[in-house]
């Protein structure tokens, strides 16, 4: 069975209340992470069983973890890359045991998903996260960052965090020798280390697209198309390594035949994101859009389609929201459209389970 879920930032951190969520009445789980644990910590039984039952006592139900986040020691197989693997499958162990089977995670350096700008503003009056290569071309990652805070609302992008920053420079310099080869290496030996305590608790691996779809500031990046997810399927060959299905991040490059790589990723896609982009004047110039096909570039009918003929049944969330309604949250993140995002997809959903029963 599909599961409709919605991503949320805990009870600190999110504007958005689980009994709101709750009320939407599409969204049926929760995903969500321990949002102050840094890469390398073991999340211990407790914790997990604490943020567990908070979901549950809101009447939902916590459909996997979106991130446990993976070191750079892991990513540059720095020294320490062993210490940490053995925390993440010890992390892994102990999910497995509270009955969490789906753990997204990404393998980016230095940044996770990029913006140039967190409110653009379209012509309903409605703002939206966008992109734009020369921008991107024309500032440091320092500029970016402080454009990029100034513009959140309060609250905090994952992978975009102010300690994260002040490190820049360190970071950039830990990825000086990282190609694509050597990230693509370094995958496969975590994948490896880690998928024995998969296989023994049977946690679904589901690796994050690199968003947008191609380098930025000279950083390789290498989860970007059909090509290298399934290169990556292949390389460490068990059901468990699997993959978020994210055709926002995908979908921005438009050599990406989206329904066509999820047929590809038949029994490897462990959770989807679904949302819609509208593409400007160049390839690399787009801007988030509703979800409703009509509103954005992608069929979105053809990609539930594809989820559903290759018999998807993992946790599916909408994903980025605009922010509509005088809604003050977390850029992407706000309630309002990704309720309707999820009344929507949730609508798609059972229009072509019935029509193919
Ligand atoms: C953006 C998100 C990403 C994602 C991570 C997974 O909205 O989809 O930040 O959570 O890349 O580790």
């Amino acid at each position: 069975m599909m599961q409709m879920t919605m991503r949320w930032y805990g009870s600190r951190h999110d504007t958005v209340t689980l009994k709101q969520i709750r009320q939407t009445a599409y969204v049926k789980g929760i995903i969500t992470t321990l949002y102050d644990k840094m890469p390398g910590e073991v999340w211990e039984l407790d914790e997990i069983q604490a943020m567990k039952a908070e979901v549950e006592a809101a009447g939902l139900d916590l459909a996997g973890i979106e991130s446990v986040n993976v070191s750079d020691a892991i990513k540059t197989a720095a020294p320490e890359r062993d210490r940490d693997i053995e925390a993440y499958s010890k992390t892994l162990e102990n999910l497995g045991k509270c009955g969490i089977h789906m753990v997204c995670y990404n393998f980016m350096p230095v940044f996770d998903w990029t913006r140039t700008e967190l409110a653009r503003m379209r012509p309903d009056g409605s703002t939206v996260l966008a992109y734009h290569q020369d921008t991107v071309d024309q500032i440091s990652p320092e500029k970016m960052f402080d454009s990029i805070s100034g513009d959140m609302n309060g609250t905090v992008m994952p992978g975009w965090e102010p300690e994260r920053m002040a490190k820049v420079k360190e970071l950039f310099q830990l990825y000086r020798d990282i190609d694509s080869e050597a990230l693509f290496a370094n995958l496969k030996y975590f994948l490896e280390a880690i998928m024995p305590v998969c296989s023994q608790y049977d946690i679904k691996m589901a690796i994050h697209p690199d968003d947008p779809a191609w380098s930025v500031f000279g950083l390789p990046r290498i989860i970007i198309n059909k090509e290298n997810i399934l290169r990556m399927m292949k390389m460490v060959d068990d059901p468990h390594n699997g993959v978020t299905f994210c055709t926002g991040s995908y979908g921005t490059s438009l050599k990406n035949d989206l329904p066509d790589m999820i047929r590809s990723l038949k029994g490897r896609i462990h959770f989807a994101h679904i949302r819609n982009l509208q593409f400007n004047d160049g390839e690399r110039d787009f801007e988030e859009a509703a979800h409703l096909s009509s509103d954005g570039t992608f069929d979105m009918h053809a990609i539930m389609r594809a989820l559903y003929d290759i018999g998807f049944d993992g946790p599916i969330r909408p994903d980025h929201g605009r922010m509509i309604w005088e809604e003050k949250a977390m850029p992407g993140y706000g309630l309002y459209d990704r309720a309707l995002g999820a009344a929507y997809l949730c609508g798609l959903w059972e229009s072509i389970v019935k029509e193919n029963s």
